[in-house]
Order: structure tokens, then sequence, then C-alpha cells
């Protein structure tokens, strides 16, 4: 078995199956991860995290590939992390999406990894920050994370990156776009994709109408259209994330972003070893008894949790 120093200099050198092994390891908790993630800290903190949210089908990859595209043409290294909450496959759903990319696949600049819900022991979320601090070590000088805006999980990825995109597209009526309400909120520019069709107005219109609604910002976040499909936009895009950034590091955005991060995670660290513990400690059997016992309304969930967390279990 490899210990973590094995993958250190291969991972700071930024060799994609050294990144591929370090990924999983922190997704699967293998028992070298928490040494690895030690090792590798004093590393971090260089990348530009962008995050690309929006429905299912609004051109997201596209986006992003094309954004990959500009940014290797720069010389710049990308990384890749398509999250994807509805897949139980680590790759599968994401493959197809991928095939597209062949033009940049073989680059070893890009590093393209899918993240679903397989294996992520402590959540997606928790999974794709540490996916993000390896690439951030092993020398990326970008990240971009695409996920689609439904769930939680999301909300906690995206609230926390550098510069957080949503991606919306004419046609879809009025419900802005099926997006969970939380993701608005953090949104830093809204891009307005699939600009070669009908209705772009409107939603420029809704877009206004929400940010009327919505606390004041001191950033205002804009809109810009693209057609991903044909890269049409996608310069304008990278300005506004790079004029995103300077704005964020001249008002102190950067430190209050990073410690919205730590704040995240640490505290689903906390919940998932506090959790781990003391379920290890009550035993699988004396859990399973406590579950049941809630389901027959012999107990309730409350006094079940503090069952569990007592010092010394009663029983
Ligand atoms: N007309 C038009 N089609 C586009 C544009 N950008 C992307 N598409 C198409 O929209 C479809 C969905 O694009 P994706 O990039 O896969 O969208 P996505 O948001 O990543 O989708 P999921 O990951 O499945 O949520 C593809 O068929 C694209 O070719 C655009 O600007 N205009
Ligand atoms: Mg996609």
């Amino acid at each position: 078995m490899k210990c973590a120093l094995d993958l250190l200099q291969p991972l700071l050198d930024g060799r994609p199956r050294a990144l591929a092994r370090a990924i999983s390891w922190m997704e699967n908790g293998h028992p070298e991860a928490r040494e690895l993630m030690a090792l590798l800290w004093p590393h971090m903190g260089k990348a530009v995290v962008v995050g690309l949210t929006g429905a299912p089908g609004a051109g997201k990859s596209t986006l992003t590939d094309q954004l990959a595209r500009v940014l290797r043409s720069e010389g710049k290294k990308v990384g890749i992390l398509a999250v994807d909450p509805t897949s139980p496959f680590s790759g599968g759903a994401i493959l197809g999406d991928r095939i597209r990319m062949n033009h940049i696949s073989d680059d070893p600049g890009i590093f393209i990894r899918s993240m679903a819900t397989r294996g992520a022991l402590g959540g997606l979320a928790r999974a794709t920050q540490d996916a993000i601090d390896l690439l951030d070590a092993a020398g990326f000088d970008v990240v971009l994370v695409e996920t689609v805006g439904v769930g939680q999980d999301e909300v906690d990825v995206v609230s926390c990156v550098q510069t957080c995109i949503v991606v919306l597209i004419p046609g879809m009526g009025d419900d802005i776009q099926a997006i969970k309400a939380g993701i608005m909120e953090v949104a830093d520019i809204f891009v307005i994709n699939k600009a070669d069709r009908d209705g772009v107005e409107k939603v420029e219109r809704e877009i206004e109408g929400m940010k009327s609604l919505a606390a004041i910002r001191s950033w205002d976040p804009p809109a810009l259209r693209t057609v991903a499909a044909l890269g049409e936009g996608i310069g304008e895009v990278l300005a506004k994330i790079r004029e995103h950034g300077i704005w964020l590091r001249e008002h102190g955005g950067l430190q209050k972003k990073a410690k919205e991060r730590a704040k995240l995670r640490f505290n689903s660290l906390l919940a998932e070893e506090a959790s781990r513990r003391a379920k290890a400690k009550a035993g699988q059997e004396r859990v399973e008894n406590l579950i049941a016992a809630i389901a027959d309304r012999r107990l309730d969930p409350y006094a079940a949790v503090a069952e569990v967390m007592r010092e010394k279990n009663s029983f």
C-alpha cells in the first residue's frame, strides 16, 4: 500500500495519476487520507476557484469546456470538477459529456474529474472541497467546478468558491429556472447562455427583478450573454471573473471567503467525525435498535440522539 509520503511529490508535480488516486483516498476515507491532507495543506491557497451552476442542460459543461480552452491557450493549468449528485457512478454520467472535450483531454494541463455521490463518505460537498484543495496543491491555476444547481450540497459547494457563476437560459419560464433559491443569492456573475435563442431580454428582466428583491451587495452581479456552443462571449466571462477577483482582493473578500470556507469545512468534518465516533461507540446493533424505536414511536429522535451522545450508555 502506498503511503501519504509516496504521493506527496508526484502530487506537487501535478501528476494526473497521483491526483486521481489522492481524490479517491479522500472520497473513500483511506487511512492515509488525513496524513496526505496535512502534508499538502501548506502548499495550497493559490488556485482561483470558479463555480458554475444552473439547471440541467443549461450549457454548463459547454461553457466550462470553452473557458478551459481559453485558459489553456493562456498557458494556465485547469482543473475541472463535475459534481453530479444524481449519478450513482463516479465518471459514468459525465463521460458522455466529456467526450465533447476531446480537443483538450490529452492535455496534461487539464485534469477532469467527476464527483458523484458514490463513495463520498462525508457527502459530496466535503469530497468536492477536498478535490479542490488537491488540485490547488498540484499547481492548477484555475479550478472550474460544475454543479447542477438543485441541491443543498451544491449551494454549500458554490457558496465558498471565489467566483460563483449562475448559468441561465432563455425560455424556461418564470420560476427562475428551477434553481435552488439560495444559489441566486450567492451568484457573482449571471451568464445567459443559449443567447442565440429568443427570450434573452426576458431573462435579463427576471434577473433585474430578482436583484431588486435581494439584499444590496457592494458587488453588483452582472448578467452576460453567451453562446457557449459557438464559443461566443467567453472572453467577456473570463474578464468578469478576473474583475471580480480584483474586487474581492480590494474589499477583503478573499479573506472573507476563505473564512466561510474554513467554517464550512470545519463544521462538516466535525459533524462527520462526531457522528462516526458516536455510532462506533454505540455499536451498529444499538444504533439500529434506536432507529427502530423511533420508527415505532417508542422513542423520539431527540432522545435517541441524546442516548448515543451520552458519555456512558445507560444500558
Ligand atoms: N443553442 C445552443 N445550444 C447550446 C449552447 N450551449 C450549449 N448548448 C447545447 O445544450 C446542450 C446541453 O449542454 P451541456 O453543456 O451539456 O449542459 P449542462 O448544463 O452541462 O447539462 P447537465 O450537465 O446535463 O446539467 C448540448 O446539446 C449543447 O450543445 C448555446 O449557447 N446555444
Ligand atoms: Mg454538464
